[in-house]
């Protein structure tokens, strides 16, 4: 299984009927008026970047007018600007900005993914939801783990959903299971003995930007710790 696989397979997934009626109703007839004139996307958003990975980013799920306009994750959006700037700070993008595929971004060393692939109404997934699409980060991280040294999880739905896969992968996962906080950090031992390390950051939405909440130095402290774990 390669990468180009995985994406094409995640992209035509229908699994979750509330949000394949959701992601295309937006697509078609929800547009937000700015880009009114785009084409949107409409589908389940795949991973984006380095498929060997050492570092690979989850997230909560696609903007209905960002990676659900755009096709690329956190690609057109307030959360994506965030997100991709500090990826360039900490010099796994090669660019700051992620506008739209085709605008040369690339990583280097890390993947992005987020937990539900679909954009889900109100920015909030069932708990159903995120179980199915576990499917999805499965195979992702299945890619990903000969080189996986770290899991960054941005916000508590991207830090259960890595503790839920891990679990699936054999790793160990301590219980009672590890609190989510932002520069929280676990040790998730592999059947081979190797030592995957998940990490805990405020998620890059708005309600948590805007408000000062998460501040860049905040993300860049957390994004140090990966490097430093990652040996990027
Ligand atoms: O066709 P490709 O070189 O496998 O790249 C597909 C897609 O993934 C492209 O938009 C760049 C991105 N990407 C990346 O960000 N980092 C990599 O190391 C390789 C590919
Ligand atoms: Fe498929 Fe995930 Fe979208 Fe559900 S959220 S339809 S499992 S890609």
């Amino acid at each position: 299984r390669d990468v180009t696989e995985v994406d094409a397979r995640v992209s035509v997934c229908r699994a979750c009927p509330r949000l394949v009626e959701w992601r295309e109703s937006v697509a078609v007839s929800g547009r937000r008026a700015s880009f009114a004139d785009q084409p949107y996307w409409g589908r389940p958003g795949p991973g984006f970047g380095d498929p060997r990975a050492r570092l690979l980013v989850v997230g909560l799920a696609p903007a209905a007018n960002g990676t659900n306009r755009t096709g690329r994750m956190f690609t057109g959006d307030r959360s994506g600007d965030w997100i991709y700037a500090a990826l360039h700070r900490a010099g796994y993008a090669n660019q700051a900005t992620s506008v739209a595929a085709g605008d040369g971004l690339e990583l280097t060393g890390a993947r992005i993914v987020a937990a539900v692939r679909c954009a889900p109404p109100r920015n909030k997934p069932t708990p159903q939801e995120r179980a199915t699409c576990g499917q999805w980060l499965d195979r992702d991280l299945e890619l990903v783990t000969p080189h996986l040294r770290s899991i960054l999880a941005l916000g508590a739905i991207g830090w259960d959903a890595a503790l839920a896969a891990a679990r699936r992968q054999g790793w160990k996962v301590p219980r009672p299971k590890p609190r989510f906080g932002h520069g929280a950090e676990v040790v998730l031992p592999t059947p081979e003995g190797r030592r995957i390390r998940l990490l805990g950051s405020y998620h890059v939405s708005q309600q948590n930007t805007f408000t000062g909440r998460l501040t860049e130095d905040m993300l860049d402290a957390v994004l140090e710790r990966a490097k430093e774990v990652t040996g990027n």
